[in-house]
């Protein structure tokens, strides 16, 4: 067991994504905000890490928690929802965290409308799971924690 363990996970969402469940359930899905926090809370435990889960449909606060997460958090899973394709500040943020980043999107946003396709989060995290649906959380967690332990293993 590393000396960092548990890995503590910040699993951050930006706006709209309190609608999940009632919002465009065809690329949504119907699942909920708060599924999804059961969902990575399952998936935290079999991991054996910490899971913190936030949500907020305002920039300014989602700022506040990514610099807070330089404190509290090893890893960084965000979906920045509308964010991803606008916020110059949460990428920003990002960066200023130093914290490994693993984005997520439940729809495949390549498929989308062409102001999806850019992310200001893209190439400042290690990869990006997008279109899997709410799973995707999953995946990304599990990517980010290898992730940290590799890095762990091949430290003299
Ligand atoms: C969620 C949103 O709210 C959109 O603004 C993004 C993302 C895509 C998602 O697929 O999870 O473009």
């Amino acid at each position: 067991m590393s000396p960092s363990k548990p890995w503590r996970i910040l699993v951050l969402n930006g706006p709209n994504l309190n609608m999940l469940g009632k919002r465009e359930a065809s690329l949504y899905g119907h699942e909920t905000l708060a599924d999804v926090e059961v969902l990575c809370a399952a998936k935290a435990a079999q991991l054996g890490a910490q899971l913190a889960f936030y949500q907020s449909n305002y920039e300014g606060a989602l700022v506040e928690r990514i610099q807070q997460a330089r404190e509290d958090a090893d890893l960084i899973v965000i979906n920045p929802a509308a964010y991803t394709h606008t916020s110059v500040a949460i990428r920003d943020a990002l960066l200023a965290a130093e914290k490994p980043v693993v984005e997520i999107h439940i729809s495949n946003i390549h498929k989308r409308e062409p102001f999806r396709h850019h992310s200001y989060v893209s190439d400042i995290a290690l990869g990006q799971v997008v279109g899997l649906g709410i799973r995707g959380y999953a995946y990304a967690m599990e990517a980010g924690i290898t992730h940290l332990e590799s890095q762990v293993a091949s430290k003299p």
